[in-house]
């Protein structure tokens, strides 16, 4: 058995009661299998990219351990999303459920479908801003240390829930 990876994931919803959507997101991390769920952010509300015309998301982040490749932890995360009951649309357009890989350990992949770091982390307030609440000094390979990043992005939209 590999040893464990240290893994980060992204969470996002702006539809169907976002919050909740997020919730059982967090739920659907720790049940994953050859996984545990070590750390989760706040959440945050947090003005749409991309595609501004659509509700304002609900958006957090997730410390998992686990042995599952990384290939392997991308499919459970879209199986995931599938159960919560996501369809795909629009690009950027809304969504019950987001599970984005982040970074898994310091590992850089470059493949169809699966890219690590994840190429836009680095300029995403609503992404930054929950993985500064579990992972400020980690670095992401070639873009530096999260807290780093996370001073140079624009965090206006974004708020915490309590
Ligand atoms: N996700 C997108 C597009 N735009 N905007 C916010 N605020 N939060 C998201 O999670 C988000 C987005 C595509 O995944
Ligand atoms: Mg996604
Ligand atoms: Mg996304």
């Amino acid at each position: 058995m590999p040893a464990a990876a240290s893994v980060w994931v992204a969470l996002g919803s702006n539809l169907s009661d976002p919050r909740s959507q997020v919730e059982r997101g967090f739920e659907a991390l720790a049940a994953l299998p050859q996984t545990r769920l070590r750390a989760r952010s706040r959440l945050y509300r947090t003005r749409p990219w991309g595609v501004v015309d659509q509700p304002d998301f609900v958006n957090a982040a997730a410390r998992l351990e686990t042995t599952l490749a990384p290939r392997e932890l991308l499919d459970a995360l879209l199986a995931a999303e599938a159960r919560a009951g996501r369809v795909r649309g629009a690009r950027n357009g809304p969504r019950v459920l987001d599970l984005d890989l982040l970074l898994y350990g310091d590992r850089v992949v470059g493949e169809p479908g699966l890219v690590l770091p994840h190429p836009r982390l680095h300029e995403r307030a609503f992404v930054l801003l929950p993985l500064a609440d579990i992972a400020a000094d980690v670095e992401v390979p070639g873009r530096g240390r999260v807290a780093e990043l996370l001073a140079r992005v624009d965090v206006s939209g974004c708020t915490v829930l309590d």
